[in-house]
């Protein structure tokens, strides 16, 4: 269902669904902020983490001066609202005093949500799938490790996307969260 007036924008419950967050970090102590994230993921009750990825040091993509950063995607069962996932998604990174100055700029920690579910919704707040993901492989290297079989909705197999996709920005790195 993909009208506004539906049990996913007006209530805090929805069917259990996999969401899936990628969460990024190029400012302080990468590893720290990315690790803090999932536990404070890990923390939201109606969420259930069922697959965190390697970290990848990734090459900025879109503001292209500065610095890497460190990436990963986490990988949750939810009965949470999309909106409800979204705002705790944006309290941590407010826990963690994110500066939002510059667009695609630096940033200590970045949550995005990704996908949930085959959800479709074009929001005022919130567009699901992520409008960028698809062409992102900062986020789908890490989700197809999570998931070999991950569909992106509306754009198909997360494998076929990054046949057609220049990954060499995006290395594993020997670091990980839990
Ligand atoms: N996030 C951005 C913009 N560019 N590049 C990489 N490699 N990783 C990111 O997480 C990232 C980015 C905006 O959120
Ligand atoms: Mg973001
Ligand atoms: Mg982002």
């Amino acid at each position: 269902m993909t009208g506004f007036l539906d049990v996913d924008t007006l209530s805090g419950m929805a069917p259990l669904r996999v969401a899936t967050f990628s969460l990024g970090s190029n400012l302080g102590d990468r590893l720290e902020y990315l690790q803090g994230a999932t536990n404070a993921l890990r923390a939201t009750p109606g969420l259930k983490i069922t697959g965190i990825s390697s970290v990848y040091e990734t090459t900025p993509v879109g503001l292209v001066d500065q610095p890497d950063f460190l990436n990963l995607v986490v990988v949750t069962e939810s009965t949470l609202a999309s909106m409800v996932m979204l705002e705790r998604a944006l309290a941590i990174e407010d826990a963690y005093a994110r500066v939002r100055s510059v667009h695609w700029g630096p940033r200590t920690v970045d949550v995005d949500l990704i996908a949930v579910g085959d959800r479709v919704l074009d929001g005022k707040d919130l567009t699901l799938p992520h409008p960028r993901a698809h062409e992102r492989a900062f986020v789908l290297v890490p989700w197809l490790e999570v998931d070999p079989d991950a569909v992106l909705v509306g754009h198909g197999r997360v494998a076929d996307l990054l046949a057609g996709l220049d990954a060499t920005g995006v290395r594993r790195t020997d670091l990980g969260v839990e």
